[in-house]
């Protein structure tokens, strides 16, 4: 996309695309310019203040942060930027993800991250917030975010069989 890029959407590890691509897929498919980058908060932490600090002066206006385990990234994502943060729990092998929604949602009062859901469903709905974020200040946004709705609507059968 050639446009400014308006959503970051970070993730821990490659091994969380699998899950983060779903936020990803929403923002093409509203035509919302967006880049993905792997940030480890611990494996990485300077690529992590880098990003974070950089954020605001690159122009971003939403960051999207996936994390398994002891999900800390979307935290400190928020700690170091004003921009609004959406965290997605990536599911975990071990305990399923409730780990890192706990780690992710229980943030407390002054810094916060917008938690979704855990996992696929968690990602879907961070790209839409996203979206519905920058439709507040974008009035084309705000008609493709309609209609995408109006289509989903649109898709659900009356009869369930
Ligand atoms: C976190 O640890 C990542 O966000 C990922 O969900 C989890 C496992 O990472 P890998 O060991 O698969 O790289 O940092």
């Amino acid at each position: 996309m050639n446009d400014v890029t308006l959503v970051g959407i970070i993730m821990g590890s490659t091994s969380d695309w699998d899950t983060m691509a779903h936020a990803a897929d929403v923002l093409t498919k509203l035509g919302v310019p967006h880049e993905t980058k792997v940030v480890s908060a611990h494996r990485t932490p300077q690529r992590l203040v880098d990003y974070a600090t950089s954020a605001v002066d690159r122009g971003l206006k939403v960051v999207i942060a996936g994390a398994g385990g002891a999900a800390h990234l979307p935290g400190m994502v928020a700690s170091m930027t004003r921009l609004p943060v959406l965290g997605v729990p990536v599911e975990s092998k071990a305990l399923k993800g409730m780990d890192s929604l706990l780690s992710i949602v229980q943030m407390p009062g002054g810094v916060p991250v917008g938690t979704l859901a855990i996992g696929k469903a968690g990602a879907i709905n961070a790209g839409l917030l996203a979206a519905s974020i920058l439709a507040t200040h974008d009035e084309a946004l705000a008609e493709r975010l309609d209609a995408w709705r109006k289509a989903q609507t649109d898709s659900v059968a009356i009869d369930p069989q």
